[in-house]
């Protein structure tokens, strides 16, 4: 069956800003649709997003990327077969020529990429996971969920870029949701009650009117005992540190305390909150340029914690290896939009899972309805899923979507729960 029509489009984010979204059209009258998401901490080796600068939204249209779809991808692809995807990536990649995607844009290549996967998938007759796990058993993935949102998503109040929960006494996806949202809405109370409720961040977490970023994890702590959980056995905490946003050279400058912290000294913060609070994963603890940082880190850490790499991994199955290699974390965050295809995101995830990495298939800051990164975690079985926090429907769609599976994942796989996370805490 082969590709008979591409439509691109451009619609609006979760922070009304301009995206790419791609419709293939099969000869069967299936069809598929892909978005490009869009972050706002970004690490400096991802595909780059084409946006067409200028006066307009600013400078965030995307009309050179649907140019590029229409007159360069549209025709090269038309006439495939959809359920090719790896010869139809690896055409993009040639297409486009440059080796971090910028010239066609690497929203225009995922968008189109996974509307390819989407267009694969209803061809089939199958839903996306089901498409994806080709018959193999998988498990509904295990969620981190952001209570409260920082860093780069909340002007920067705080440092820390998200405080996030996840159910570790959960023994199913919706009751990992339940336990959530008794968190989610317990630290807004104490917000509440301490008259800093101040709407929330871009993911939807409670904004982040702290002091300190340690106020953030005492409240976050109070907040799953306010719930009824056990901090740690039931309901443990994640973070995000993000701190390639405030960190290079090896210097980090914390502004919420005044501080500037070297790289040791940003470790043993670290591994100080680790002992005081019930952390059970910790992602970008140091910049994506303090490879020796993270090393440390993570020979430090990673005996009984997950360590994460986003900025430093960049859905790079090449960089995965490599940090492997040299005991940086071991965990990937796997973002479609910063590998750019479909096929370069999967290759990541079986290169993390080689190198006996821990996975999380992770939404953007700036994302859309789309929950095609749900059937991603589950259809690849990645153990992990990253979408935001528990408020705001480019989120709940998500989570509702990943409720909406477990209903129809087979027994006896179901959950992926606490044996997904990787250091073994
Ligand atoms: C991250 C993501 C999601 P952004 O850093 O992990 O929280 O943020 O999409 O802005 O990179
Ligand atoms: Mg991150």
């Amino acid at each position: 069956m082969t590709i008979q029509s591409i439509e691109a489009r451009r619609i609006w984010d979760s922070r009304g800003r301009p995206t790419v979204e791609v419709e293939v059209g099969n000869a069967d009258g299936s069809i598929g649709r892909g978005i490009a998401p869009a972050g706002a901490s970004r690490g400096t080796r991802e595909a780059v997003e084409l946006r067409d600068g200028g006066p307009r939204f600013g400078g965030l249209d995307v009309q050179r990327a649907l140019r590029g779809i229409e007159l360069e991808i549209a025709p090269a692809l038309v006439g495939r077969d959809a359920s090719d995807q790896a010869s139809i990536d690896a055409l993009l990649i040639a297409l486009d020529g440059t080796p971090d995607k910028s010239r066609l844009g690497g929203n225009a290549l995922i968008a189109t990429s996974l509307a390819v996967l989407h267009a694969a998938a209803a061809q089939a007759r199958l839903p996306l996971w089901r498409y994806l796990a080709q018959g193999r058993p998988v498990q509904l993935p295990l969620p981190q969920v952001q209570v409260f949102g920082g860093g780069a998503h909340a002007g920067r109040r705080v440092d820390v870029q998200d405080f996030m929960v996840i159910a570790t006494g959960a023994r199913s996806f919706a009751q990992a949701m339940e336990m959530s949202a008794e968190v989610y809405r317990a630290a807004g109370a104490l917000m509440a009650e301490r008259g800093a409720l101040a709407g929330v961040a871009d993911e939807g977490g409670w904004w982040p009117a702290f002091a300190r970023n340690e106020d953030a994890l005492d409240t976050l702590l109070a907040a799953i005992e306010r719930a009824g959980y056990t901090p740690g056995s039931e309901v443990a905490i994640a973070l995000d540190i993000a701190a390639s946003e405030f960190g290079h050279g090896g210097r980090y400058r914390l502004a919420l305390e005044n501080e500037e912290l070297d790289s040791d000294a940003l470790c043993e913060r670290l591994l100080r909150w680790l002992e005081r609070y019930p952390i059970v994963s910790i992602e970008d603890p140091l910049a994506e340029d303090d490879e020796a940082g993270l090393i440390a880190f993570t020979r430090a850490a990673a005996g009984h914690v997950q360590v994460v790499g986003d900025d430093y991994l960049v859905t790079s199955a090449q960089r995965v290896r490599t940090a492997a290699e040299r005991g940086a974390c071991n965990c990937l965050l796997v973002k479609p939009n910063q590998a750019g295809t479909v096929s370069e995101t999967r290759a990541a995830l079986d290169a993390a899972r080689e190198s006996g990495y821990g996975t999380i298939v992770s939404a953007r800051s700036g994302d859309t309805e789309d929950v095609a990164i749900v059937h991603l975690a589950t259809g690849w079985n990645a153990g992990q899923i990253k979408v935001g926090s528990f408020a705001r429907s480019e989120r709940m769609a998500k989570w509702n979507e990943g409720i909406r599976l477990e209903g129809r994942v087979p027994a006896p796989a179901g959950f992926a729960g606490r044996a997904a996370l990787a250091g073994g805490r």
